[in-house]
């Protein structure tokens, strides 16, 4: 045997052993080791080196299987039409080949279309399965498995409130089988997750994994206590009914027979007509209560996707067009600690620069000592990192299986490494915090950039690069130094051009014209977020009676408790923090004595409770708040029975759904606007 023969069967048997520990990691333990993108370049890499060497393919290799089938405790049920696939897309150009193929085997066979009319649906990411009803009720309920046979899991699908037990309509067809994907929401997944944790037991990886495991347990009370949803999206079997002409007949019968279909669905026509729909999802995608990987593009007609046929696995007439992966695989280079605006430190991982999500990661928050503990994460691991939507990217897990034997743990720093004062952490609290206060570079940069941001004294321009400059040379040590910056010394920093120095200026000449609510969220008080400066401004007549008021009098503001009370008072009772707002009233900082108040009973929404939903056109999320507010209207985050009025713009999302359900009164923008009179 050549060295070079030697060196392929070794590399073979490396990519299955590989791909044999993550489809048991995947498949049986629900627990996956590596992200779905280093899963499938594993999985290709042995397909194409097996098709360069037919000669070394085994019998055992993971390739000679076409989906997996896990070693089950579940009876086995065979599909009565096999459950197909999906072939997938991961760019445009792969997109528009399908579309090629399409129409080209179309025209082949007589057909003439211009333009292919498609359904087109997000893609789901959960666990496929499917259903029969015998007569209208339902008889059996089973995972996807290899495709030709699954487990039957029909004690656990009834468990999930979206699946009907029963058909509805007058006249049931004999036998029906019905497709769809089960998934955790977003927000069930999180909840779940949060209980997993304080019980001490595992939280799942992603929101599919739950799916898929919950839908595997044995005893069907677990599996009721998991937050599952389900949509329908195809049929398999058909008796005693005619078959649907189209796939969006289809997706109408199905809804008719009480199945949930996902409402996002819509007919395309083309490839741009896809891609269309595509980058409309993609943009929808954080705000949608589910997760997605994609989205499946079928043609619509039946007639055509009986010409096209399938092959294998999957069907000719149907794709999915993934979005790029959300996690990946890289190195932890090191780990560093953060300071921030109250001096706590955030553990963040340098990493070996990874693509992920669409952009190139190379930091990756820990979030605090207990969760490098939990996750024993060292420096050295190799780690799946997430990217989703525009959080900031995170660890989820440590490839322990690739950990060198060199991987080093990290402690806790005594100093804090900005300034050198000493950390301490709070008994029984998850963060630890530099002591150093103001005379941390790090703090005081923070509290500086926190000042300038946008809800408090909104100074455009005053960003991170330019506080990091301002802070290091000196020429701002506390936020009333913003206000004796000259033109000229701006000028003198990097980056600076005399345009950008003179609106500086004048954004912090305009600043100083501002509300009391505003600056004390802008001082950069512990536990003082906008809603109880907020509150804190409307209860005290003026800003030195709040500033000598004791914790009693301060824990008879709506919201505030001896906690908040005690930070406050510190805050005002520290001569420093006295000196800097005397310094900020002296260079002009104001605010109108009297504060409109939602205290006062005569505001015209006083007591009404607000939620805002979507994207409005003519105003901010946030200006809307505050003119609501303005008028004596409480604002929230989530739609409740003591919700008054849902404020709907685009794309309103899922507090929408829920004001329906509880019959809350919804507006649109419009009707907003009416309300709030000009100059609110
Ligand atoms: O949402 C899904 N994960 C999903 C999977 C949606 C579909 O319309 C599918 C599918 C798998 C196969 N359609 C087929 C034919």
């Amino acid at each position: 045997m050549s060295s070079s023969s030697a060196a392929i069967r070794n590399k073979l048997e490396r990519l299955r052993e590989s791909i044999r520990r993550y489809d048991y990691a995947y498949y049986v333990l629900d627990d996956p080791d590596v992200p779905d993108a280093e899963y499938d370049r594993a999985l290709r890499e042995l397909q194409a080196l097996e098709e360069q060497y037919p000669d070394l393919v085994a019998p055992d290799s993971p390739t000679q299987r076409v989906g997996i089938r896990p070693e089950t405790e579940f009876r086995e049920v065979r599909h009565l039409v096999p459950m197909l696939s999906l072939d997938n897309a991961f760019s445009d150009t792969e997109l528009s080949d399908f579309d090629r193929r399409v129409r080209d085997k179309l025209q082949r066979a007589g057909v003439v279309t211009e333009e292919v009319e498609y359904v087109a649906e997000p893609k789901l990411d959960g666990a496929a399965v499917s259903l029969i009803y015998e007569k209208g009720v339902l008889a059996c309920g089973a995972t996807r498995g290899d495709g030709r046979q699954g487990e039957d899991i029909t004690h656990n699908l009834r468990t999930i409130a979206a699946v009907p037990l029963r058909l509805r309509g007058r006249t049931p067809p004999v036998r029906l089988e019905v497709r769809g994907e089960v998934f955790m929401p977003k927000a069930g997944f999180e909840e779940y997750n949060r209980g997993a944790l304080k019980r001490g037991d595992k939280a799942f990886v992603n929101p599919r994994n739950a799916a898929a495991g919950s839908l595997r347990q044995l005893d069907a009370r677990l599996t009721a206590r998991r937050p599952l949803d389900v949509f329908f999206y195809g049929l398999g079997f058909c008796e005693g009914m005619s078959v649907p002409k189209s796939q969006r007949e289809i997706l109408g019968l199905l809804y008719e027979l009480g199945f949930k279909t996902c409402p996002e669905w819509k007919v395309t026509v083309g490839f741009l007509g896809c891609l269309a729909y595509y980058d409309n999802i993609r943009v929808k995608r954080e705000k949608l209560p589910y997760e997605i990987d994609g989205v499946v593009y079928k043609v619509n007609s039946g007639h055509l996707q009986d010409i096209l046929g399938s092959v294998s696995r999957a069907p000719r007439w149907a794709i999915a067009h993934k979005f790029p992966a959300q996690e990946e695989l890289t190195v932890i280079r090191n780990i560093e600690f953060q300071v921030g605006r109250t001096g706590a430190l955030t553990p963040v991982a340098r990493l070996a620069p990874v693509f992920v999500g669409g952009v190139t990661v190379s930091n990756a928050t820990l979030h605090n000592m207990d969760e490098i503990t939990r996750k024993d994460v060292r420096i050295g691991d190799t780690v799946i990192v997430r990217r989703a939507g525009d959080v900031i990217p995170e660890v989820v897990k440590v490839v322990v299986a690739r950990r060198p034997p060199r991987a080093r743990r990290v402690r806790l720093p005594k100093a804090c490494p900005v300034c050198g004062s000493d950390v301490i952490r709070a008994e029984a609290e998850a963060v630890a915090r530099c002591v150093g206060g103001l005379y941390c570079a790090a703090q005081r940069k923070e509290a500086i950039l926190h000042f300038a941001s946008r809800k408090a004294m909104d100074i455009e321009g005053v960003g991170k690069k330019l506080v990091d400059q301002l802070v290091e040379q000196d020429l701002v040590k506390n936020p009333a130094d913003l206000y004796e910056l000259t033109q000229s010394q701006l000028e003198g920093l990097e980056r600076m051009g005399e345009k950008s120095a003179v609106n500086i200026v004048s954004a912090l000449e305009n600043s100083k014209e501002t509300t009391l609510p505003r600056f004390l969220y802008a001082l950069g008080i512990r536990e003082v977020g906008e809603a109880t400066a907020l509150a804190l401004a409307e209860h005290f007549a003026s800003l030195d009676e709040l500033m000598s008021a004791g914790e009693d009098d301060l824990t008879t503001v709506p919201d505030v408790g001896p906690i908040v009370a005690a930070h406050v008072r510190a805050f005002f009772q520290e001569r420093h923090n006295q000196d800097v707002i005397m310094e900020l009233l002296n260079h002009g900082v104001h605010w109108p004595r009297e504060q409109p108040t939602s205290a006062s009973a005569n505001a015209i929404l006083a007591g009404k409770t607000f939620v805002l939903t979507g994207a409005l056109e003519s105003l901010t999320r946030d200006e809307a708040k505050e003119r609501l507010i303005a008028l004596g209207a409480k604002v929230t985050g989530s739609v409740s029975k003591s919700t008054d009025v849902v404020v709907a713009g685009e794309n309103p999302g899922s507090k929408l759904d829920k004001a329906r359900e509880l019959g809350i009164e919804t507006w649109d923008e419009a009707r907003l606007l009416s309300t709030l009179p000009r100059g609110t």
